[in-house]
């Protein structure tokens, strides 16, 4: 048995036994490993920052968890059927999660592979930007999939991505005003609490992989974020247990990206216009030479935003950083 699952199977145990001690031979026996193994398991643990108590003629309990997103952890509890479930790579600091989900893609890694970490030192945003990553008080994930879609329609995926961290957002957390500012800002409040990277790889004809790489502010502070960001624990006032965030946000991923393998890009479609923070609104959008102005009044059926930029014609936006107009008082 692989150690982080045997990590994992003894953290589950604990949870279900809640506040009372276990026997080492319980353990061994529910477990199906040795006692030395268990006492061996107890001992990682305990360095990865668990506090066991272990009591001789009683057994252990479990005290406490660290606030750490250790792959075996996030496993407890997971309710996914692909993400997550062949393998997390964990790692306490890297540079990028979706430089490496990029490699391990090259490599051949599956759909559902996961690389989470603590911090970047080099998160990446859109177009060479920056994503700061305060240390352990943000999700930084990055998920490989290999959908079977036609190049054109790849930009849902941000799209389905960016609805699913809402709803996983509400599932954890009392918040209202969490909006998608299209196509890969969520905001709270008006203020930029998430951002998302999509990257491909694909031949003319066929896509070989996307890496997913989805970036919260879970508990920062202001000071670690830059200007207009802010981060749930500022929006709610309370800590958010990052663990029970990112099974909700993988559930919430599989759920989205599940119904669009099967039902088509049309109800994720309805959902991009109820979360919209930018529908009926007057919006600039700047790409890489050129800003368009108009009013976002739809998302079409490949997920473009739809402006109309006067006399009655429209124009479709597949890429771009938008901004909301303030509205102008003018006395
Ligand atoms: C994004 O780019 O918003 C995509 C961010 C994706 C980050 C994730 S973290 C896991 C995975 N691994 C990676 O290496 N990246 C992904 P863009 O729309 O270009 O926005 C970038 C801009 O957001 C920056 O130029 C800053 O203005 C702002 N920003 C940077 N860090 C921020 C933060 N922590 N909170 C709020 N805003 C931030």
């Amino acid at each position: 048995m692989k150690e982080d699952e045997a990590k994992g199977r003894i953290i589950r145990l604990f949870n279900d036994k809640a506040d009372s001690f276990i026997s080492g031979e319980d353990m061994s026996a529910v477990l199906g490993f040795s006692r030395a193994s268990v006492w061996k398991y107890v001992k990682k643990l305990r360095n990865e920052g668990y506090a066991i108590d272990a009591v001789s003629n009683v057994g252990y309990k479990l005290v406490s968890s660290p606030d750490k997103m250790y792959g075996y952890n996030i496993l407890t509890g997971l309710e996914t059927k692909t993400l997550g479930r062949k393998t997390i790579h964990y790692y306490a600091k890297i540079v990028s999660t979706n430089v490496q989900a990029y490699e391990l893609a090259e490599e051949g890694s599956p759909e559902g592979t996961i690389v989470v970490a603590e911090t970047q030192t080099a998160g990446k945003g859109r177009l060479g930007r920056k994503w700061i990553s305060p240390d352990s008080k943000g999700i930084y994930l990055s998920v490989i999939l290999r959908p079977e879609m036609e190049l054109e329609r790849i930009s849902t995926i941000t799209l389905i991505s960016a609805n699913a961290v809402v709803r996983a957002v509400k599932n954890i957390c009392d918040l209202s005003n969490i909006e998608v500012k299209w196509p890969n800002d969520i905001l709270c409040g008006g203020k930029k609490v998430c951002g998302i990277l999509t990257e491909i790889k694909a031949q003319p004809d066929s896509v070989d992989f996307v890496v997913l790489g989805i970036g919260i502010n879970v508990n920062a502070l202001e000071e670690d974020i830059p200007p207009g960001g802010t981060s749930l624990k500022l929006e709610t006032g309370q800590r958010v247990d990052r663990m029970d965030l990112v099974r909700s946000l993988l559930k919430e991923i599989e759920t989205g990206y599940t119904t669009f393998q099967k039902n088509g890009f049309g109800p994720i479609r309805n959902e991009c216009r109820e979360l919209s923070a930018v529908l009926g609104k007057n919006v600039s959008v700047s790409q890489y030479t050129s800003v368009i102005t108009g009013k976002a009044i739809d998302i079409d059926e490949n997920g473009a935003l739809v402006l109309e930029i006067g006399n009655g014609r429209t124009k479709k936006i597949f890429s771009g950083d938008v901004s909301v107009e303030k509205v102008r008082i003018e006395s």
